[in-house]
């Protein structure tokens, strides 16, 4: 099929995410779910960003490679992104390992991921791909970076953003030159270069990639038979490309002025449990930098059927409150008094319990004269009465996760364990 001249390239282009990682600093948060399956903000889980990113841009065919405990990932998908309409020439595959070319085969790395599923992506008869990481927190039109990529004729396009250079260690670190081409590519470096002239900062992949398909296709099977890569986009595809290829930089700030979609570039891997409660806070802020609330660009998710949320009285008299916090439907705020916190769908707080800078994922309880404070709650979590945490961190410590920032990390399992002791 010809595309019309004037299309949009995204109606050209699908998206390929990566859901695959276990996200390990996320500790018992991502011990049954993968990473990009970890609730955020509210409604959402991380991945919903990314796949919502793609929809608004514009593309409508997108696959997602899964791995690791992948259950809950393939389910929240099913349920809430089954709307691809095949007869529209939409589609949505979930892709898990070891399915396809060996059945005992995994993912190996990133680039595997997409190489194991050549033959799907040859289906959707796509010119561009869009290789996009499940589990960051941002909006980006991804076709403003078709765009660039396509205009500069480069071989592969990378969204990259600026870091702090001790930050830079996580990342895929690059220079570029006056023109934008990358002319040097490290994977995570033990000493990150900085950008020249601005000694704090250095120039990080954000790990998501354009590509022409026939390129990277050809790339993909070379590197399958090649006995000495790791398979990875950072390790292995990218350096080679840096190298003997036309590697452009995509930058963030400035994909974020031309779409107007931020006032102030927002971008988070909520990676660790203090990155993980800061960024779910800071969206209590009287202004939050990450506005979930622009309908122009909506985070589409899997959204249970439930009633609004309900603040009451207790019998006596006792005010169920909660201000500056989220609050989602289905929650009942009984007699407790809620600040500075973000309570999922199906949240039940009981009376004379107060909750402070908590996160609270979907059905958690919290029973009368619980006490909490700078604390995330796992999902279906039952607070026993008159809890108290974030007072005394040896105590906490005792039978809670407690991170390096100081903030408490609740599962079930946890409060099974301490109930059996006690
Ligand atoms: P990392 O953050 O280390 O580096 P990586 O572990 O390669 O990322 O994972 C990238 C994405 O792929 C994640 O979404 C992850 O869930 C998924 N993934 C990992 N292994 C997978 C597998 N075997 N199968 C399927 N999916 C898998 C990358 C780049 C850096 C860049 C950062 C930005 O390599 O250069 O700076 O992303 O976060
Ligand atoms: P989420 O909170 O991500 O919606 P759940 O907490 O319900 O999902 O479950 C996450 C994953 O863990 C799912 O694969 C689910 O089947 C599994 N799971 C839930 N509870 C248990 C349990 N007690 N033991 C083992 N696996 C569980």
């Amino acid at each position: 099929m010809t595309p019309r001249p004037n299309a949009r390239l995204s109606s050209q282009a699908m998206a390929f995410v990566l859901a695959g990682g276990r996200g390990s600093r996320l500790k018992e948060l991502t011990d049954r779910r993968a990473k990009p399956a970890v609730y955020f903000g509210g409604k959402t889980r991380i991945i919903d960003f990314a796949l919502s990113n793609a929809l608004n841009s514009g593309i409508r065919k997108m696959a997602i490679a899964t791995q690791y405990k992948a259950h809950s990932l393939i389910r929240h998908c099913q349920r809430g992104w089954n709307f691809f309409r095949a007869e529209r020439n939409e589609y949505l595959d979930i892709l898990p390992a070891s399915q396809r070319v060996d059945e005992n085969k995994w993912y190996l790395g990133t680039a595997d991921a997409v190489a194991q599923n050549i033959d799907i992506v040859d289906s959707y008869g796509i010119k561009y791909v869009i290789v996009l990481a499940g589990d960051h927190i941002y909006k980006m039109d991804y076709e403003i970076m078709l765009r660039q990529h396509v205009e500069t004729g480069a071989d592969v396009t990378i969204g990259c953003l600026t870091v702090p250079v001790a930050e830079a260690t996580a990342f895929g670190v690059m220079d570029v030159d006056g023109k934008g081409q990358i002319t040097a590519f490290l994977e995570k470096p033990k000493n990150p270069p900085h950008i020249p002239g601005d000694p704090k900062h250095a120039l990080a992949s954000m790990g998501i990639y354009v590509f022409d398909w026939a390129f990277l296709r050809d790339l993909l099977i070379r590197d399958m038979a090649d006995p000495n890569s790791s398979h990875d986009f950072g390790n292995d595809l990218i350096p080679a490309i840096v190298k003997n290829g036309k590697a452009m930089a995509h930058k963030f700030a400035d994909s974020c002025v031309k779409s107007g979609l931020e006032h102030e570039p927002y971008w988070r891997d909520v990676g660790t449990i203090d990155a993980f409660w800061q960024a779910n806070i800071d969206l209590t802020d009287f202004v939050p930098k990450l506005d979930i609330y622009d309908n122009s660009w909506p985070i589409w998710t899997y959204s249970e059927i439930v009633p609004p949320a309900k603040f009451i009285h207790d019998e006596d008299g006792r005010r169920g409150s909660a201000v500056s916090s989220l609050v989602s439907g289905d929650c009942i705020v009984s007699g407790s008094a809620v600040s500075n916190s973000l309570l999922f769908t199906g949240c039940r707080t009981h009376s004379y319990s107060s909750l402070e800078y908590v996160v609270a994922l979907p059905r958690v309880t919290v029973n009368r004269k619980a006490e909490l404070k700078n604390c995330v709650l796992d999902s279906n979590v039952v607070i026993p009465e008159g809890l108290v945490v974030g007072q005394d961190p040896v105590e906490d410590a005792k039978w809670f996760r407690v991170s390096e920032g100081g903030i408490v990390l609740i599962t079930q399992d946890m409060l099974d364990a301490r109930a059996a002791k006690l």
